[in-house]
């Protein structure tokens, strides 16, 4: 079948492949940095810790800033479209000496906010609470000792003066997202203290002045952690919570829940409540595992939730590290299966699904569900792809192992 035939067959049932086609090149995924290092970044030869988990030893990681840009540069050129570039505060780039997370400020960035403008990247920000001696017994924000939660704080009032200089430098709002892996690993006697004093963190980070148009914060919540099996300072509740009553977003990542709770389920209620809704799209195997992720059910459930409530309602977000296969095939297939569950999503008569279940009419809707996932969706893949100048099939992954072989083995 040609384009031309599957466009006939959509617009058979209203669906219109050229606005489809038009719609998806609009949406911006941001893409991790941190895929492309196991979360290491430029601060210490240790490795990702306090929180934070990789597990693989794939040969070729990205070590110097300009080998992940270089790498970066090679995944976005087999993704179709402009997207933007997630980065945290542990990739700043130091000169002689490694600048403290509390001092960080928009010169370790010099060079990323250069080279994003370069390539056209809009760039997006972490604050990073984890990977650093001051995470003590596992807390942060929510440390009992003051000087801990200072330290911390004053590491996030510099993360937005960084978001705010990529805003101002790249023209283009900076969301920044505030994760902090505080936690117990047995039953504490106290849940509300540490709570309490997170709060308290994170009201003295965000007094601090910031162009509120051009800096988004959002915070994250999560269910345990590995060492934090009995209790997280930022749960689901804790994070809804705050971020509600103190009017930034709150985000959504797909591995921070109960591994049978529908995560796309929750997505209506954050937009009513929030207005936008930020989102970390991630897959969880048997625990939070950040495995790349698949076109599988729950991709396809928060994609289709995306579309209907409008892309531009959602900042999209990938947050997966997989160390034991190839990093830039990972960002590559990953970035893609997001496009393509979106793309999939947008070739369904929401409109007419929609009425069939206010009608009542719950045969049709399940049957016309079904079967419209079988329309000729590979067609006008092919024809976003060509449109972007970029192979459509699985042709990306030789031009990968390529550059797998003449750079990144050499590594
Ligand atoms: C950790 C959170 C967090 C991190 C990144 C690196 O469980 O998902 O978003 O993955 O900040
Ligand atoms: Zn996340």
């Amino acid at each position: 079948m040609s384009y031309s035939d599957a466009k006939k067959k959509y617009a058979k049932i209203g669906v219109d492949t050229e606005k489809v086609l038009k719609d998806l090149a609009a949406i911006p995924i941001s893409m991790h940095c941190w895929q492309g290092d196991d979360v290491g970044g430029f601060e210490s030869v240790g490795g990702a810790s306090n929180g934070i988990q990789t597990t693989g030893n794939y040969p070729g990681k990205a070590t110097t800033p300009d080998q992940l840009m270089q790498d970066i540069d090679f995944a976005m050129a087999l993704i179709p479209g402009r997207h933007r570039v997630n980065l945290h505060a542990c990739y700043g780039i130091h000169k002689d000496k490694v600048v403290d997370r509390d001092k960080l400020g928009p010169e370790q960035f010099k060079p990323w906010v250069e080279w994003a403008k370069k390539r056209g990247y809009g760039l997006d920000f972490n604050p990073t609470f984890f990977s650093h001696p001051n995470v003590v017994d596992g807390l942060t924000l929510s440390s009992p000792d003051p000087k801990i939660r200072a330290f911390w704080v004053k590491h996030g009032i510099q993360c937005l003066k960084i978001a705010e200089y990529f805003a101002k430098e790249l023209k283009s709002p900076c969301a920044i997202n505030f994760w902090a892996p505080d936690g117990y690993k047995d039953e504490p006697s106290d849940r509300l203290g540490p709570r309490q004093r997170m709060a308290d963190s994170l009201d003295r980070i965000f007094k601090t002045k910031y162009d509120k148009k051009l800096v988004v914060p959002t915070f994250e919540s999560k269910l345990f952690g590995i060492g934090v099996e009995s209790y997280t300072v930022g749960s689901h509740e804790f994070v809804m919570g705050y971020a509600q009553s103190r009017k930034i977003l709150a985000l959504l990542d797909m591995g921070h829940f109960h591994l049978s709770e529908n995560v796309a389920d929750k997505i209506s209620s954050f937009l009513m409540f929030f207005g936008k809704v930020a989102f970390h799209i991630s897959r969880p195997v048997r625990w939070d595992s950040d495995h790349v992720i698949r076109q599988n059910d729950d991709l396809r459930a928060a994609a289709q939730e995306i579309v209907r409530m409008g892309p531009k309602n959602f900042i999209i977000a990938l947050d997966y590290f997989d160390a034991s296969i190839c990093r830039v095939a990972a960002w590559v297939l990953g970035m893609r299966n997001m496009q393509k569950e979106l793309m999939k999503a947008m070739l369904t008569p929401n409109a007419q699904l929609k009425a069939l279940q206010d009608a009542g009419e719950f045969t049709s809707q399940l049957v016309l569900q079904e079967e419209y996932k079988n329309y000729p969706f590979e067609e006008v893949w092919a024809e976003f792809c060509k449109r972007a100048k970029v192979v459509a099939d699985e042709g990306w992954l030789k031009t990968v192992q390529k550059y797998e072989k003449d750079v990144l083995l050499k590594r």
